[in-house]
């Protein structure tokens, strides 16, 4: 056996990762159910480097040094359980199976325990920045034991992205399902990024009246500034495409109705599971399901609201710069919201995350890429056990210097009518965490009136209820 690492499965995923092991010098094994693919790879990519293509999972599992490290990279759900039991059958005690498609973390953990009673280590590993990623460098979020870690880590930290300081983008996550929860949140604030991009977007164009040309530099400026991001500086791309059959930007061509594959979707399920409240990237899942209803739009056109008033150049320039505000700010909170659910899934299934080196992890090689996220890490840094990254004071100083602004954003949103839903849920958190006093307390006095569910008092310990129905004193209970 001559293989440091194998991967079966080698569609996109599979095939660049296979090839990005070998062009760091690793001699992969490589296998596919159907051996036309492994054939193709190694005809089309053999040059760069060392492969050993394998028809049969036994030839494929005999080809690799001990312990033995598989990659799986096929299609999540039916197809991993399938491919992990013809691969554990065939393994042996301190084998290491890694599963980097985008599993559901309930699913690694049950995988994880299964095979951990059959004496393999199970890997469940996020891998973000698609096929590109994948084939350059993405970013690696591996979950399972400290011993797979050490036989596995060097090998996924030499194909991971390298951040500006040369770190790799990756690091072990955390037991079982860990990592692969922590690629879920990740994709939820990748969708609660785009959609504040897509509502500054908007409002850039209704209310400035810019051209997608315009707000293209506009993006592009940004991207300059502390906003500095892959999605920041790909916006600025698409706004910019101009599409060859029209003559139309690009944008105005596509269908308004975002897809979605769901791993954002999940990040808001387990998020209400949780008790974490995600407002910002739930806005975003729910503004593509708004996108999506046809039907729904279609009748409900002829409702009544204001049109956009488009502002005069001077005007426009200085909006721009007061939205720029406004993204930074939601885009802070969004950061906050998802950290908070990581560290209450860390809390909840022990995992023991650490914050701060998720936000190194994924300074490159992912989507959500982005200057700030150093300073998510110092922030982590200097206090690991902080309840909210809103607590860090840099951030709580930039909010406070971006608040005004990010204010009259909105409030102009509002009287204009157009939907910034991101854009509203954040600042309503911001402004429910630093709340004197909630409505709670009200919430509570209505459930004990039609339900006697009871309420604590602000003066006095103790669990109390008002007799509604009869002279209203209250009694203790
Ligand atoms: P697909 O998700 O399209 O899966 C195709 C692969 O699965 C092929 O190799 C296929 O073999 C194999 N396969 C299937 Br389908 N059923 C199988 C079975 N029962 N037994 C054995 N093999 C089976 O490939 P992909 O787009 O490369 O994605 C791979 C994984 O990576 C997925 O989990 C996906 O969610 C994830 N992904 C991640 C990113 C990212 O940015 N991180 C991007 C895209 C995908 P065949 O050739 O014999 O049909």
């Amino acid at each position: 056996p001559t293989a440091q690492i194998g991967v079966t499965g080698l569609a996109v995923m599979g095939s660049n990762l296979a090839r990005n092991f070998a062009r760091h010098g690793h001699t992969v094994a490589v296998h596919n159910r159907t051996a036309a693919r492994t054939r193709s790879l190694v005809d089309t990519y053999g040059e760069e480097g060392t492969f050993v293509p394998a028809e049969s999972a036994e030839e494929f599992v005999a080809s690799l040094e001990k312990p033995r490290r598989i990659v799986i990279m096929v299609k999540a759900g039916e197809a991993t359980d399938a491919v992990i039991e013809e691969f554990a059958a065939l393994l042996e005690d301190g084998d290491v199976l890694i599963d980097g498609g985008n599993a559901h973390f309930q699913d690694t953990r049950r995988r994880e325990k299964a095979l951990r009673e059959r004496g393999i280590h199970f890997v469940g590993t996020g891998i973000s920045g698609g096929e590109e990623g994948a084939l350059n460098g993405p970013s690696m979020m591996p979950g399972g034991s400290v011993e797979s870690y050490t036989s596995l880590g060097p090998l996924l930290e030499s194909i991971a992205a390298k951040a500006d300081d040369g770190a790799p983008c990756c690091t072990h996550i955390g037991p079982d399902g860990a990592g692969h929860f922590v690629k879920m949140v990740h994709n939820g604030i990748e969708y609660a990024d785009m959609q504040l991009i897509g509502e500054a977007y908007q409002l850039l164009r209704d209310v400035a009246g810019y051209s997608p040309a315009q707000i293209a530099d506009v993006f592009r400026t940004w991207n300059t500034g502390r906003l500095d991001s892959y999605l920041i500086e790909i916006t600025a791309e698409v706004l910019s495409h101009v599409d060859e059959a029209t003559g139309k930007p690009f944008v105005d061509v596509v269908l308004d109705q975002a897809e979605q594959k769901g791993t954002g979707r999940w990040t808001v399920q387990i998020a209400l599971d949780l008790g974490v409240p995600v407002s910002g990237i739930a806005e975003a899942v729910f503004a593509r399901s708004v996108s999506g209803h046809s039907d729904l739009r279609d009748a409900s056109r002829h409702l009544t609201g204001p049109t956009p008033r488009t502002l005069g150049t001077n005007e426009a320039a200085a909006f721009a710069d007061q939205v720029e505000q406004a993204l930074y700010a939601s885009k802070i909170v969004a950061y906050t919201q998802g950290f908070h659910e990581i560290a209450a899934g860390s809390e909840q299934y022990d995992w023991n995350i650490d914050l701060g080196k998720v936000a190194a992890i994924w300074r490159g090689g992912c989507i959500i890429r982005a200057a700030f996220l150093d300073r998510i890490t110092s922030a982590y840094e200097a206090q690991p056990h902080m309840p909210s990254l809103l607590a860090d004071k840099s951030f709580a100083q930039e909010i406070a210097a971006a608040q005004d602004d990010w204010r009259s954003v909105i409030a102009t949103a509002v009287t204009q009518g157009v939907p910034t839903p991101a854009f509203a849920a954040t600042l309503a958190y911001y402004d429910s965490l630093r709340a004197e006093r909630l409505p709670a307390a009200l919430t509570q006095g209505q459930r004990d009136y039609f339900g006697a569910h009871t309420y604590h008092r602000t003066d006095r310990e103790g669990t109390f209820h008002t007799l509604w129905g009869g002279d209203r004193t209250e009694v203790e209970s």
